[in-house]
Order: C-alpha cells, then sequence, then structure tokens
C-alpha cells in the first residue's frame, strides 16, 4: 500500500516545448538506457518505438532530481510500459537486462559500427549485415562498392569518432567565417545545434549562413562534401528557385580539415600527398562533420530555431504547431492554417509568440 502524501513528486507537461531542459541532467544512468533502446529502435526500423523511448528519457532528463523508486514517476507524461519496465529494472537491480542484451548483442554493435561511418545510414547497415559484415574489417574485405561520402567516413573513421570539442568548434567558425565574408561581406554565420545548446562536445559542428549571394569557397578545407538545394517554395508566390543555379546550396555535409591547435595561427593549405599518409601519432590535422546550412534572410529566425534541437525538442514544436495551434512550423517558415497565410519573423522569440509558448532560451532546450 502506497501513502499518497508520499506520492506526489514531480510535474512536468507533456510537450518537450513547454520545458525547461538544461544540460544538468539527474538521471544520467536512466536517460543513458532509454536512449539506447531509442537507438536501437532507430536502427531497426522502428521509429515509433524510437520515439517513444526519446520522449520517455527527455521527461527523465526535465526532472529536478534524481529518481529513486517508481513511485515518484506517477502521474508523469510520455512514460509508457515498456520505459517504466526499464526503469523499475534499473531502480531496483542496478540495471536493465534488456538493455543490457541490447548492449551485447551482435546486430546492435555492427549497426553502431556501420552506421558510425559518415555517409552510412540504417538501411545500408542492415543490408552489409545481412551479407555477412559486422566490422570495418569485414567491410574492407568484402568489396562492396563505396559511394563518396562513405569513402571519406572510412577514410577518416577514427578522426569522426572523436568527439568535436568546443575550442575546435570555434576554430572552425573563424576559418568558416573568414571564408564566407571573404566573398560575402554581409553574410552572417551562427553556431547552432548541439554547441548553441551549450554542449561542451558533439559529433560534429553545426553552422548556419545566413543570405547567400555567391557560392562559397571552403575548397581548400574540405576533404567531402555534398550539397543540397533549398527546393522550398518562397512563402506567398512564385515557384522554386530555378533549378539550374547549382551554386547556391541549403545544406552542405562536409567533412572538414581543422590544423592542430599550434598550427591553426598559419593558413592551411591544400591536402598535400604527406598529409594522406601522416601517423596518427604525428597528426597534424584531424578531420571534423561539418555541416552548413545555409538560409535566405527572410527565413533565418525559421532556420535558427529548426537547427538549434535538440531533435526531440523540434519534434515537440511541430507537434505542439500542428495539434494545438494548427500551423505548420518548418526550418523555413511558419504557416497558419486557419487564416491560410504564413506568419513572418525576425527572431526566435516571435516564433515562440505565434506558437503560444513562452520563449525557451537555447540552453534550454535539451529535451
Ligand atoms: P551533436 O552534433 O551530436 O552534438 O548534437 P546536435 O544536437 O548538434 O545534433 P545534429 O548535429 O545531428 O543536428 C543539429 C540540429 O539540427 C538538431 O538538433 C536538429 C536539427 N536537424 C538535424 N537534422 C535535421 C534535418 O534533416 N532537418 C532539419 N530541419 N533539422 C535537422
Ligand atoms: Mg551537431
Amino acid at each position: 500500500q502506497i501513502d499518497e502524501a508520499e506520492v506526489v513528486a514531480f510535474s512536468v507537461p507533456s510537450y518537450a516545448c513547454l520545458r525547461r531542459t538544461t544540460l544538468d541532467n539527474h538521471n544520467p544512468v536512466l536517460t543513458d538506457a532509454l536512449s539506447l533502446l531509442a537507438e536501437n529502435a532507430e536502427l531497426s526500423d522502428e521509429d515509433g518505438r524510437g520515439v517513444a523511448f526519446r520522449r520517455a528519457a527527455a521527461v527523465l532528463k526535465a526532472l529536478p532530481e534524481p529518481v529513486t523508486g517508481v513511485t515518484q514517476l506517477r502521474g508523469l507524461p510520455c512514460l509508457g510500459g515498456h520505459s517504466l519496465r526499464v526503469i523499475r529494472d534499473i531502480l531496483e537491480n542496478g540495471a536493465s537486462s534488456e538493455v543490457e542484451f541490447t548492449k551485447q548483442s551482435e546486430r546492435f554493435k555492427a549497426l553502431k559500427v556501420l552506421t558510425d561511418i559518415f555517409g552510412v545510414g540504417a538501411k545500408t547497415a542492415e543490408r552489409w549485415i545481412r551479407d555477412g559484415i559486422h566490422s570495418l574489417h569485414q567491410l574492407q574485405e568484402s568489396g562492396q562498392t563505396l559511394n563518396r561520402a562513405q569513402q571519406a567516413g572510412l577514410e577518416h573513421y577514427d578522426d569522426l569518432k572523436q568527439p568535436v570539442t568546443k575550442a575546435e568548434a570555434d576554430a572552425i567558425g573563424e576559418i568558416v567565417e573568414e571564408a564566407v565574408v571573404s566573398v560575402l561581406p554581409g553574410a552572417q554565420i551562427t553556431l547552432i545545434g548541439g554547441f548553441r545548446r551549450g554542449k561542451l562536445t558533439g559529433h560534429d559542428v553545426d553552422f548556419l549562413i545566413t543570405h547567400p549571394e555567391e557560392v562559397l569557397s571552403l575548397q581548400g578545407f574540405l576533404l567531402y562534401q555534398k550539397t543540397t538545394r533549398n527546393s522550398y517554395l518562397e512563402a506567398k508566390d512564385g515557384p522554386a528557385r530555378p533549378a539550374s543555379n547549382m551554386d547556391r546550396f541549403e545544406r552542405c555535409f562536409s567533412i572538414f580539415k581543422l590544423a592542430d591547435a599550434e598550427k591553426r595561427g598559419t593558413k592551411q593549405t591544400e591536402n598535400t600527398p604527406e598529409d594522406t599518409c601522416r601517423l596518427a601519432a604525428h597528426s597534424r590535422w584531424r578531420a571534423v562533420r561539418v555541416d552548413l546550412v545555409v538560409s535566405p534572410i527572410s527565413q533565418f529566425a525559421f532556420a535558427l530555431l529548426g537547427w538549434t534541437g535538440s531533435k526531440l525538442f523540434e519534434r515537440e514544436l511541430r507537434r505542439w504547431a500542428g495539434h494545438e495551434k494548427a500551423m505548420s512550423l518548418s526550418s523555413h517558415a511558419l504557416y497558419d492554417n486557419k487564416q491560410g497565410r504564413y506568419l513572418k519573423a525576425t527572431s526566435e522569440e516571435e516564433i515562440f509568440t505565434y506558437l503560444g509558448l513562452e520563449y525557451i532560451p537555447p540552453s534550454e532546450r535539451n529535451a
């Protein structure tokens, strides 16, 4: 029998965009476990389950203190039976058998190793695993054809697995800024993604570049690049941008060549054969994933909000907009279905206001 008086513990709204989630997570063991199950679901083409685990983890990230017993969780949103079972297991037995089993499973390990290769998604990894490929070595021996992204990903595998530090992100920011401003004096470069939310490390560095009227010349720094064009239809009138304008891009996934800290003062140069056969121990540069997003100034606020993350926070914002406000939010625009028009904004604050939400700063979007 539970004493009702001690049950009231935490109160958390169900939409992550109504919560302030800092990086100060009081339940890392529980959230790591649920995140691992989310990752496994996502890698197994079970996105619905993935989102359910992500939502459950995000609710725990928003709690002001560690959970010590399942009774404290009564009344909390987004905690389904499965997530509760995992939490109970950890609180009562110190570990979740499902999480431990998943971690050890050959399938999960192989999916992780293979999708850690830049350019390899769950589908490709799945196909390779069916062909008996479970490791990088087996992949290299297999004679599978790799596309350019995957070749670059394999070549720089060890570098890209290393977390990127804030110092490295800032160093890349300076180089990107210099390159962009030299061709586009008016351009503005903003650090987005996890670093904007205050994270100290990341799997990549994300930048938003506003107002591109010219080709970006980062040639000497990029080890690999793949660009996609902005196919978004301009707000009210007009068709998509002319398809012939190949030089404009909306997003550029790249692998950046960053000189070691002591070498950064000097100008970076093109790859030399010497670089290609550098020894890890004497490395003078490292490869870093850099994601460049470009938006016209009219879309800046939407791009900024849409690319700051976290992924779950973004998903929840769009869900809130659609379900509660009859609006469609994207990283390009906000459309009001009732009024039948686009709502213009020049700041994130304005967008929150349109959505009827209290403004949440980036550092509190770590859902
Ligand atoms: P990280 O890099 O692992 O430290 O973590 P984040 O939060 O920087 O995640 P990342 O780099 O994958 O993505 C940055 C943010 O951009 C993410 O929080 C949500 C957003 N985002 C990611 N992929 C897409 C996409 O395909 N479309 C849109 N609109 N937004 C995306
Ligand atoms: Mg990132």
